[in-house]
């Protein structure tokens, strides 16, 4: 790669600025600038990208394919810059050219290609792969509108559309020249060929065009550079349609099929049966297989024989699990290999990451819509499904009762996860604790069928984009204290250990934090108007808002706080800012109605003057990659405290843990592995275990309504819910949620110990020493959350990939 150095690329911007612009930089706005820098960048690029790609094509290493139907990949100038080594050299340059970088890197959109934790994970998984020399590849939809845009108005959400390509986007790349043809639709039938073998016949099918828009993947520092390949829906042909009639039912016609890559859906959790998304899922899985297969001809001589030995792929949760039959579909039709070695080879390819218990979440899909959208796949699922319960009858006679609960097929629907664990070689949880409930709880059946299948592979997050780029400062503090090895084993980052009682040393700790939190203090004056104190306890629980996260349980401490704070003027607390940023799915009610009330609670306690600035409440709107790069940094206090079982694995806890918060949370998810590491005293955990929760599902047992008869704080606030808040908009769903549904998530059980342990963090942030010596024994060991090692574990472990 080209090594710029100040000196060269400051006549570079200028260069392309005339010959673009025709413009000279003073002249040029920020968003001219930074489509020039982005062109620099991209030529920089351009070089590395072929190379590696024909380095692939030459030496012909088994390769990994990630498909998803999310990647949240963030804006990705300055991750370029600091993966490409220009960022110091091009910050300079800017500066001198007298422009803020920060405010140049700032006007590329954000795209939102993705829910949330899944989408955000694959996204750091690609910039592993390439940092770790490994050949691996994303696929996935090239969405035209991604998440909503979410405006708060009048403390509600309001949806609006992600037009996130209003103007061109810099870093993709259309290959029209490698667009592929896929089909949906019409009939299917077999039919005897004359040696005896079975056709299929395909019938009135309706076609579509897959054109991939390529997106390079830079590797830190190594001149390696993978692709993001997102898949985009276009009608094959307008031109041979001379009749008027034709030509409109033509128009019709290819709004439909541009729809298939039309929008995202927005719901991170429920499963919604919708045909359009199946139509995506089916639209990103064969387009993805049938470039795969002929690029694999391409360089094997025409042939497949050793496509399972060079080929694996990921499957990101059971979205993508459509693929399994797609691929025997393509083996038994189009290359007319025989079943048994189709799905011999299929299920040495695939490999299937889950990443939820939350048995909503779990997709299946009603016959009908499968046998209508993709009736020869349909045919495939059947035969897969019968081959499995014969199998199960026959060689495992002690649960040949539970033959109804594992079949693919059953109560007329397709069950995609029990799709996924048959045709997979592996499967896979994102934390110790959700694999553990994978294989005792949500998928026992399946362990015991295949036990040497189940494994798990703790969730991690770049260091590169989350420590690096989102915290300089840090970063370079920990660079002059330990050197730069870390940056290349962020394992390293534990001989940071050495020097907690470090004082000159915690000093600049605290600097930092505050420095970052000032900055983000400015930035919640600027955008929302609150003043908040840079001083206080900055208390952040960010994510998608969903009733098993309980940002609920957080909202009604703050209501506790209030009330004691009005009951008895003297009180002493440490003062605190508590952050807020989430989005609920459009149409997930109860999560709208959480939104609604945290800013109620919000707009009555900043606004009460006998609350001195005590407490403050603050919800961010439009929560995504960006937002969090700004809040994380400056984060004290990292919530994390999903009801028990229920997190599967949880990223944000690592974003926060890396850049020193601590962490308050529950025994789930990754936190489990957190407080292993960093050790009770550096962690504050409360509330109910996963098997507690478990027992009560099993038991019974548990009763809202003792505690709320019981337990005057929590009395207080509910009747606050249910009368009006404060003589506010009253919460009468909330209200009902917790008492007449019996609290499914145990909001009410937990919220005396949450309370306790509120008051020991209120407690240890009294002592900043000591609260920064913890803060840097959390950044020491969060290395092991390096998005690294979760890579390096599924390239050994799973994949069994090599570095290039
Ligand atoms: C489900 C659906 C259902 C229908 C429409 C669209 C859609 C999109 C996504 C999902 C599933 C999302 C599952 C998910 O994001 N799980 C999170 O995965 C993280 C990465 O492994 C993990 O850290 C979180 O704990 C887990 O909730």
């Amino acid at each position: 790669m080209t090594k710029w150095t100040v000196e060269e690329l400051i006549p570079a911007i200028r260069s392309t600025m005339e010959r673009t612009y025709n413009k000279s930089v003073e002249s040029a706005s920020i968003q001219e600038v930074f489509d020039v820098v982005s062109t620099i960048v991209n030529q920089t690029i351009e070089v590395n990208w072929s190379k590696t790609n024909n380095h692939y094509r030459e030496k012909n290493p088994k390769q990994v394919y990630y498909l998803s139907m999310e990647f949240l990949i963030g804006r990705l100038l300055d991750s370029n810059l600091l993966n490409s080594g220009m960022w110091d050299v091009c910050n300079e340059a800017l500066t001198s050219l007298g422009f803020d970088p920060i405010e140049v890197y700032r006007q590329e959109r954000d795209p939102g290609l993705g829910n949330g934790g899944l989408g955000r994970l694959a996204a750091c998984f690609l910039d592993s792969l390439a940092s770790l020399n490994y050949p691996g590849h994303g696929y996935g939809i090239r969405y035209r509108y991604g998440l909503f845009e979410q405006r708060l108005i009048n403390g509600y959400q309001v949806e609006l559309p992600d037009d996130w390509l209003i103007k061109p986007y810099p870093w993709e790349k259309r290959r029209a020249d490698e667009a592929i043809q896929i089909e949906f639709g019409g009939k299917a039938y077999l039919q005897q060929r004359a040696d005896g073998s079975l056709a299929c016949i395909y019938e009135q099918t309706d076609k579509v065009l897959a054109v991939p828009y390529d997106i390079p993947i830079v590797g830190y520092h190594n001149e390696v550079v993978n692709t993001l390949r997102l898949w985009s829906a276009e009608p094959i042909s307008t031109k041979d349609r001379p009749d008027r009639d034709a030509h409109y039912s033509q128009l019709d016609n290819n709004h439909a099929i541009e729809q298939i890559s039309g929008i995202l859906y927005p719901d991170d959790s429920s499963e919604q049966g919708k045909m359009l998304r199946i139509k995506q899922q089916y639209f990103l899985v064969t387009a993805t297989l049938k470039q795969m297969i002929k690029d694999f001809k391409a360089t094997n001589q025409q042939s497949l024989v050793d496509f399972a030995d060079k080929v694996v792929i990921q499957i990101n949760d059971t979205h993508p699990s459509l693929a399994i039959p797609e691929l025997m579909r393509i083996l038994l039709d189009e290359e007319r290999v025989d079943w048994d070695v189709a799905w011999a080879m299929t299920t040495k390819v695939f490999a299937y990451t889950n990443h939820t218990i939350m048995s909503e979440a779990l997709e299946k899909w009603h016959v009908n819509q499968i046998k209508s959208l993709l009736p020869r796949l349909y045919m495939i699922i059947e035969e897969i499904n019968e081959r499995f319960c014969q199998t199960i009858w026959q060689d495992y006679p002690h649960l040949r009762e539970r033959i109804p609960a594992m079949a693919i097929i059953a109560d007329e629907q397709v069950h995609m996860a029990r799709l996924a664990m048959v045709g997979s070689f592996s499967v896979n949880g994102v934390a110790k604790l959700h694999t553990e409930i994978i294989k005792t709880e949500e998928m026992k059946d399946f362990y015991a069928l295949y036990p040497e299948r189940f494994n798990n592979k703790t969730n991690g997050i770049t260091h590169r984009r989350w420590l690096m780029m989102a915290n300089p400062r840090l970063a370079q503090l920990i660079t002059n204290t330990i050197g730069t090895q870390w940056i290349k084993r962020p394992r390293e980052l534990t001989h940071l250990l050495r020097y907690t009682k470090d004082q000159p040393l915690l000093e600049k700790l605290g600097e930092i934090k505050q420095h970052n939190k000032q900055k983000l203090a400015d930035f919640i004056h600027h955008s929302t108007g609150i003043l908040v104190d840079s001083q206080s306890i900055f208390d952040v629980q960010i994510k998608r808002l969903h009733e098993y996260k309980r940002q609920l349980l957080n909202i009604m401490h703050v209501i506790y706080l209030y009330n004691e704070l009005k009951e008895n003027r003297q009180l002493e607390i440490t003062p605190r800012t508590f952050i807020f940023a989430a989005k609920a799915a459009p149409s997930y009610y109860f999560a709208k109605e959480v939104i609604k009330l945290i800013n109620t609670v919000a707009a009555v306690v900043n606004a009460d003057a006998d609350i001195k600035g005590k407490l403050k409440v603050v919800f961010l709107e439009n929560y995504n990659v960006t937002l969090a790069e700004r809040i994380i940094p400056a984060a004290d206090v990292s919530e994390q405290i999903s009801t028990a079982s229920k997190e599967a694995s949880g990223t944000g806890n690592m974003k926060m843990m890396m850049n020193g918060a601590l962490t308050l949370g529950t025994l789930d998810g990754a936190n489990i592995e957190i407080e292993q590491l960093v050790k009770p005293a550096n962690i504050f955990i409360f509330g109910l275990r996963a098997e507690e929760v478990y027992d009560y599902y099993r038991n019974g047992g548990y009763s809202a309504h003792e505690i709320y008869q019981n337990d005057e704080r929590i009395n207080r606030i509910l009747h606050q819910l249910r009368d009006g808040l404060f003589g506010q908009q009253n919460f009468e769903n909330i209200y009902y949620q917790l008492l007449s549904a019996n609290d499914p998530y145990f909001v009410l059980k937990d919220f005396d110990s949450y309370v306790e342990t509120q008051q020991l963090v209120d407690q240890a942030y009294q002592q900043p020493n000591k609260w920064l010596s913890k803060s840097l024994v959390n950044i020491a060991h969060s290395g092991k959350f390096s998005s690294d090692r979760t890579i390096q574990e599924y390239a050994t472990g799973i994949w069994k990939i090599e570095k290039l």
